[in-house]
Order: C-alpha cells, then sequence, then structure tokens
C-alpha cells in the first residue's frame, strides 16, 4: 500500500508511458523549512563528520551490524572505513549530507542516511541529483516508520541548496523503478563459496568438476593492458562518457570524478577500494579500453572456517569497440568484451578475489554467460526521485536470461 511513498514526488505503477519528463514538482529552496522535523522522543539529530576519525569509525561500527543482510541472514556486507572514503566524500560531498540519528541519553548513534552529489543523464537531459544510499535503522528500532523521517530529513537537506531530484537504488520493489536489474555471480574460489554455502553444488556434479569450470589461467592476454594511471584521467573520462551516451539512463563524469572514483591513489589509503585498467593501444598509445571493479567483503555469519567473502563488483568500463561500424551485429563488441572481461577476472584472482558480481546493465549481457557468471536471487532497482521518465529501454537485450 506504500503509506509512505505514495504520497510523496515519484513515479507511479499506474503512469502511462507516454508521461512528460522532467520534475515531478518544482520547490522554491525559499521556502524550504530552515529546521529538521522533530524526532520521537530521546533521539536527536546529527550531522556526522566523516573527517573525524571517531565518528566515521561510529557509522562503520552502525552498519556493520545493522545494514544489507541476504536473506537468510548467512551474509553481511562489511564496508571498510576506506570504502565509505571513497562513497562518501566524492566531488562536491557536503557533511551536511551525512546525516545520523543519536540517542540523546547515551549518545550512541542509531540511524543514518547519506547523499553525494551527481549528475545523471536521462537521454538528452543531465539532472543535478543527490545520489542517496547507506539508509540504515538500529535492529532494535526497525518497524516504527523511522525511515520515512530520515528520506525526509535527507530530502529537506537537499531542497535547501536546490537539488531537487535524487537517484538511489535498492533491492526492494518500490514505486516505481526506472530500471530493474539482477546480479550475476561468477565463481573465483568455487570451494570456498561452496564452504560458506554460496554455492550449491549443482546436481551430478563433483568439487573437481566445479574446481575446473571455474579455473582461470595465471596471465591475462590482452595486448597493452595496464594499470590506469593518473596520465589517464582525462582518455579514460572521454571514453567512459561516449560509451555511457549509447545508454538512455547514466551517469556523466567530470575528470575530479574519473579521478575520484577510478584511481586507486597508491599509499592514501589503508585498503585498495578500487581497481582500474586501461588498455592502451599498441603502437599509438592511445587508451581503446578501460574497466573497473571494486572491493566490498561480506562478513559471513556463523560459519567456522571462513568469516569473510572477498567480492568484486564490476564498476564502469568502455570500449572504444562499440563505435566501430556493426559493433553489435557482427559480434565484435561481443568479443571484445569477452576478452577484457575474462582479463578482469584473471586479475581479481590474482588480487584474491572470491567471487566476481555484476549486474545485467551496460553491455553485461554479451559476456556474462561466455564468462561463467550464474544469476543470483539478488535484483537491484533504480529510482529517481521527483523526476518522471519515460520507459528507459537496455542497451542490449535486458530480457535475455541466460
Ligand atoms: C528502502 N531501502 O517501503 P511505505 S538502500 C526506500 N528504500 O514505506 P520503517 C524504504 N524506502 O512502503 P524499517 C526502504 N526500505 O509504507 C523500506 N522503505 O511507503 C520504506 N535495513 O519504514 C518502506 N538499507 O522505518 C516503508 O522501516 C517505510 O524500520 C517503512 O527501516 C527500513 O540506502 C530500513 O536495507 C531499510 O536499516 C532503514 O530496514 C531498515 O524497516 C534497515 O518502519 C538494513 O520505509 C539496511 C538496508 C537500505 C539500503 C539505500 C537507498 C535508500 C533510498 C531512500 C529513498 C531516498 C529518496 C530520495 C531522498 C532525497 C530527495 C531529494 C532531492
Ligand atoms: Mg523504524
Amino acid at each position: 500500500s506504500y503509506k509512505f511513498w505514495s504520497t510523496q514526488p515519484v513515479a507511479r505503477f499506474d503512469d502511462k508511458p507516454d508521461v512528460e519528463e522532467g520534475p515531478i514538482k518544482i520547490i522554491d529552496p525559499e521556502k524550504v523549512p530552515s529546521d529538521p522535523a522533530p524526532l520521537i522522543e530521546g533521539f536527536e539529530w546529527v550531522t556526522m563528520d566523516l573527517n573525524d576519525e571517531k565518528e566515521l569509525e561510529e557509522v562503520y561500527d552502525l552498519l556493520t551490524y545493522h545494514y544489507v543482510e541476504d536473506d537468510e541472514a548467512m551474509f553481511r556486507f562489511n564496508y571498510s572505513a576506506s570504502f565509505f572514503g571513497w562513497a562518501l566524500k566524492s566531488p562536491g560531498w557536503t557533511k551536511d549530507w551525512h546525516v545520523g540519528v543519536r540517542a540523546t541519553q547515551s549518545r550512541k548513534l542509531v540511524a543514518f542516511i547519506s547523499g553525494v552529489p551527481v549528475d545523471i543523464r536521462v537521454r538528452d537531459k543531465v539532472v543535478k541529483c543527490s545520489e542517496i544510499n547507506f539508509l540504515c535503522i538500529h535492529k532494535k528500532l526497525r518497524s516504527k516508520r523511522l525511515a520515512p523521517v530520515l528520506i525526509k530529513e535527507i530530502t529537506r537537506r537537499c531542497y535547501r541548496v536546490g537539488v531537487q531530484q535524487a537517484v538511489y537504488t535498492g533491492g526492494v520493489v518500490l514505486p516505481k523503478p526506472v530500471s530493474s536489474c539482477r546480479y550475476f555471480h561468477r565463481s573465483l574460489d568455487w570451494l570456498k563459496l561452496y564452504e560458506v554455502g554460496f554455492s550449491p553444488m549443482p546436481a551430478k556434479s563433483t568439487k573437481a568438476r566445479q574446481i575446473t569450470k571455474y579455473h582461470l589461467p595465471g596471465s591475462t592476454s590482452t595486448n597493452g593492458l595496464r594499470q590506469m594511471q593518473e596520465k589517464d584521467v582525462d582518455a579514460v573520462c572521454d571514453l567512459l562518457n561516449r560509451y555511457l551516451k549509447r545508454f538512455e539512463f547514466a551517469p556523466n563524469f567530470t575528470k575530479e570524478e574519473v579521478y575520484h572514483w577510478l584511481l586507486h591513489k597508491e599509499g592514501t589509503t589503508p585498503e585498495q577500494v578500487v581497481w582500474s585498467y586501461v588498455v592502451e593501444e599498441p603502437g599509438t598509445g592511445k587508451i581503446i579500453d578501460f574497466f573497473s571493479f571494486y572491493l566490498l567483503e561480506s562478513s559471513v555469519i556463523g560459519n567456522k572456517k571462513h568469516d569473510c567473502v572477498r567480492a568484486a563488483y564490476l564498476f564502469y568500463y568502455a570500449t572504444e569497440t562499440a563505435f566501430q561500424p556493426n559493433a553489435l551485429e557482427s559480434g565484435a563488441l561481443k568479443v571484445r568484451l569477452n576478452a577484457l572481461m575474462h582479463d578482469a577476472l584473471i586479475l581479481a584472482k590474482r588480487y584474491n578475489f572470491d567471487v566476481f558480481n555484476a549486474l545485467t546493465l551496460l553491455d553485461n549481457p554479451l559476456f556474462l554467460q561466455d564468462q561463467k557468471f550464474g544469476a543470483g536471487d539478488g535484483q537491484l532497482h533504480y529510482y529517481l526521485y521527483n523526476y518522471r521518465v519515460a520507459p528507459i529501454s537496455g542497451g542490449v537485450d535486458q530480457n535475455n536470461d541466460p
């Protein structure tokens, strides 16, 4: 029934496909309340300062024990402090959008929601958004309608500074997804994934056969493949934005964002979060492809042998091959992406990842099956707040369930 969501400026399930694209309502920042709405007795609003080690640690602790779990409560995302620095302090970030709720007496942090600025392109229009993430409420405070209060507060803080739209993703179905994807998983260490209960043993298979199936060579095969460096930022930014223009709904990157999101800065963070590689065309030195993945560990709940799974998440990638005439029809794009992703798997294996995850977005359906990804149960829905869009089509056939 969506008691809260039906009151919000979001697309509805019964919207006609020929809706007028654009903002649902126009906000006058002058008329937005200057103070937050009061919280229930015993709790208060705080702005978290993630540059303060102690406060970063508190957010980290809250999310470690209370953030997203799978349905059977076997795994829980285990974000690192480095990951938060990366995800929450991207170009243009403001601590005003790092919102917490504390218990007044104990000062304990019991809820959090965050936003960072991002430009989203919907077909030809660029929409200035906040990207909302890490909504989390302490397990003891669940089902008390606190989530809508947090959402309204971050909305107020965005509206106050003239940001009237937001983008967010989630595993739950709300009115109304712009697009929906499925998670796919590629085993890198099949035996470990089996032992933690993530990968089942297929009927009539054996451990040995499964291990052989997912075996990868020790070295990559694409000529000119190397780690991305600072000098590649401009070329990667240009290639990525051109590549993403092939899709109707995608972010638009500035050079600062490419630097932030894709470049690993050697020695600056205790733990590496993002791995990015470029292909320098032999002879010309031109950057003709790139791919990236990031690290997000999951804690394994209650297993004797393993306490965490190192998962690589396929992040952004792009290839000049996409711009060749008939790249799709001729199969050239499929061949190139398969070669690149095979190398990505080899590198992830080298860096000790256990599984490689990807969604059914961008051109991913061209390689998921060939690269031995299997469909997971997880769905990820993409949403826009205060913005209506006509139906978005995927880049390649997304209903092509392998
Ligand atoms: C969710 N994930 O439907 P209705 S994703 C949005 N996103 O409202 P209560 C959600 N809404 O149906 P609980 C949601 N989950 O009555 C639930 N809701 O209209 C809606 N889990 O509130 C729900 N993190 O407080 C219902 O529920 C209402 O105590 C019920 O709290 C929910 O970060 C939650 O999965 C998710 O910590 C906080 O279960 C809690 O159950 C929890 O009674 C584990 O709430 C962690 C987890 C969610 C990860 C994420 C994206 C969030 C997007 C929020 C929407 C942003 C809108 C744009 C705002 C800026 C606008 C501008 C400009
Ligand atoms: Mg609640």
